[in-house]
Order: C-alpha cells, then sequence, then structure tokens
C-alpha cells in the first residue's frame, strides 16, 4: 500500500473519534492539503467510512473488513511473520503469487493474502474455494535453515497454530493429520506446503492455508456439502478474520521458532496429539497409489503418524492421505 495512505489511515485511527484537520495532516507528513483530500477519497474507495466536516477536517467512522496490514496490525505481536503484508482483493492463488514472489528474492515471513481467490489450489491439482470476504486465503513465505526431510513437520506447525488460534476465539476443532481442520465431521481449513530447492537444500517454502471463516451454507458448492463447513455455519456467529489472522500468525512464529532454532517441535506435536481426530480410529491410508487400512496408534515425536498395519506391525507415516469413516461424507 501506499505509504502516505498508510500514514493518513494510521493518523485518523489514532485520533479516534476526534477530528483531525486537514491542515494537521499535511503538516506531519508534508503533503499538501489537496493531496491530502485526494488521499482520503482512495481510502474511502478501499472501503473506510469517513466523515469530512469543513474546518473541522476528517474522522473514520467505521473500518472495512478487510486484512490489510493496517487492519491487523494492532492484533499482531510477531517479529518477522507478517510485519510484511501483500494484499490483493482478488487473486488466482495467494501459493502461486507466493512462489513468484519468493523466486524474485521476497523476505522470509512476507505474508500474501487475498480476499478471494479464483483458482485456488488443494493438494494434487485440486481446487479450493475462496469466497470473497468470507475466508482467510493466505501463503506465508518462509526460508528456514532446515534439511528437507523435516519440513513435513512445518505443515503439522501450520495445522497446530490454526487449531489454536481457532480456539482462542472460542472455537473446539480437530487436527486431521496432515494437513486438515474438522468441525463436527466436515473441513474448515486446509493447508497447502509447496517448496523450491534441492536434494538437501531448501531455496524456500510456500505455506497455503485456507481457512473457511464467515462462509454461509449458500457459498458451499452442492458437492462439497458433506465436505465442508464454516466457523460460522458451526457457531451461528459471525467471526472477526482480523484477529483470527493475527492469531494464527502469532502463534505460528511462537512454533516456528522453536523449531528452526532449537531444533524443538514437542509443543506442536503435542497440539496434534491432543487435538487429533484420528488417534485410535481405523482409516484407509493412501499413499504413493497403494491403498491400505490401519489403525492409528499415535503421532510421533517428529510428526509421523504412527500406524498398526493388518499384520499387526507398526509403521511410521510421513506423508500421505488419510480417509475415515463418517468424516467428509466417506463411507456414509
Ligand atoms: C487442501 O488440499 O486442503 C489445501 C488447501 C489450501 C488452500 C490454501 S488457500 C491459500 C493458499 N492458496 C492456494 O491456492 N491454496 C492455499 P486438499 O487436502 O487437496 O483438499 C482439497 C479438497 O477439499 C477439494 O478437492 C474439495 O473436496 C475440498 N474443498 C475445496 N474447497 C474447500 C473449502 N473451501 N473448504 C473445505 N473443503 C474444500
Amino acid at each position: 500500500m501506499d505509504i502516505t495512505k498508510e500514514k493518513i489511515i494510521k493518523l485518523l485511527k489514532e485520533s479516534g473519534n476526534d477530528f483531525i484537520s486537514g491542515q494537521k495532516i499535511s503538516e506531519e507528513l508534508g503533503v499538501s492539503r489537496a493531496a491530502i483530500w485526494k488521499y482520503i477519497n482512495t481510502i474511502k474507495e478501499d472501503g473506510y467510512e469517513i466523515e469530512a466536516i469543513s474546518r473541522k477536517g476528517y474522522r473514520i467512522i467505521s473500518s472495512p473488513d478487510i486484512l490489510t496490514l493496517d487492519e491487523i496490525k494492532d492484533f499482531l505481536s510477531t517479529q518477522y511473520i507478517g510485519k510484511n503484508v501483500i494484499h490483493y482483493d482478488s487473486i488466482g492463488s495467494t501459493n502461486s503469487i507466493a512462489k513468484k514472489l519468493a523466486d524474485a528474492g521476497e523476505e522470509h515471513g512476507t505474508v500474501i493474502i487475498s480476499e478471494e481467490q479464483t483458482t485456488g489450489r488443494g493438494r494434487l491439482g485440486r481446487n479450493w474455494i475462496s469466497p470473497k470476504y468470507k475466508g482467510i486465503w493466505m501463503s506465508i513465505i518462509l526460508r528456514p535453515n532446515i534439511v528437507t526431510e523435516n519440513i513435513s513437520q512445518i505443515t503439522l506447525i501450520g495445522a497446530a497454530a490454526v487449531q489454536q488460534a481457532i480456539m482462542k476465539m472460542g472455537i473446539k476443532t480437530s487436527i486431521k493429520w496432515p494437513n486438515d481442520i474438522v468441525i463436527n465431521s466436515r473441513k474448515v481449513c486446509g493447508i497447502l506446503t509447496e517448496m523450491t530447492g534441492e536434494i538437501d537444500h531448501i531455496n524456500y517454502l510456500v505455506m497455503g492455508i485456507g481457512i473457511n471463516v464467515n462462509l454461509e451454507k449458500k457459498d458451499i458448492p452442492m458437492d462439497l456439502k458433506s465436505v465442508a463447513t464454516s466457523l460460522t455455519i458451526e457457531t451461528g456467529k459471525y467471526i472477526d478474520r482480523k484477529l483470527l489472522l493475527a492469531n494464527v500468525l502469532n502463534i505460528f512464529e511462537v512454533l516456528y521458532n522453536d523449531f528452526v532454532e532449537n531444533g524443538n517441535v514437542s509443543e506442536t506435536m503435542e497440539i496434534c496429539r491432543e487435538n487429533s481426530l484420528l488417534i485410535g480410529k481405523e482409516i484407509q491410508l493412501k499413499n504413493r497409489g497403494k491403498q491400505v487400512k490401519a489403525k492409528v496408534i499415535d503421532i510421533s515425536d517428529s510428526g509421523e503418524l504412527v500406524i498398526e498395519n493388518q499384520q499387526g506391525i507398526t509403521e511410521y507415516i510421513v506423508s500421505g492421505e488419510v480417509s475415515i469413516s463418517g468424516i467428509y461424507g466417506y463411507g456414509e
């Protein structure tokens, strides 16, 4: 966003219910009053409701429900995650843009957010519906100095952060290893982690997180009715996306730091275990085209799914897709 525009929004917010004069803004920012008037108009176009009274000046009546840095920074307590937010009104896929920007050198911790995605992506080329203003559709650019084999743990850090952030809003969800957050047998969040690098070296990682926040039943297509839900559908309440987004980023950074600085994922795994949808259940596991039945015993300290196969042998699974009876309409 334009830096002067950002500063004007900041000044308006700081003066709260009081008017701030064009003269004062002009002095503080060193721009002409005519320019300020133009900026105020573009700020209004962004959805801010601004009252302007001659000789008194300007004040904000209401802020739009959008996920710009201006709108979330009061809730953010991070050092680097989300300190740079690139916000779009509409985009194909935040993961695709994040990869392009990361290729061009965009910094660690940058968050790409769009109010809507027109070609949101799931895993394996699947679609992710992302209606406007209804969810959190974002990608975090990460440049961790870790070995490639540990990257599946980062998806679990994302899942744990989302689960805990939703919990902070008073809503209990479960984690369906490795990348879904589930409420009442339906999916409210999916995570898509993509990376670029060599065998033993990561250039960057893009963690895409999609959370269905204020989608109403009509926003969910017919064929996804048994698969997808939203926080508002489940609670009947309108949920503050700004606060939820900041919570996710705040918690994510704490868990992520512990991982990259101390090699410690114990808190993440504890969250994944305690809120696991799968532990103790019979599942179907699909991995590299093979499908097997198994029972889930645990999630290991390094994030593998610990299963007992049909021969009674314990196996440690790093990646795969799990189907479980009664969840997402499967086997019902
Ligand atoms: C995922 O894939 O769950 C990963 C989703 C990641 C989405 C984020 S949004 C920001 C970033 N930018 C992107 O382009 N993507 C990421 P997967 O496990 O493959 O699940 C995909 C399946 O979930 C689809 O085939 C549908 O059945 C279902 N689905 C599609 N949209 C959904 C939604 N909004 N909520 C719940 N389920 C959905």
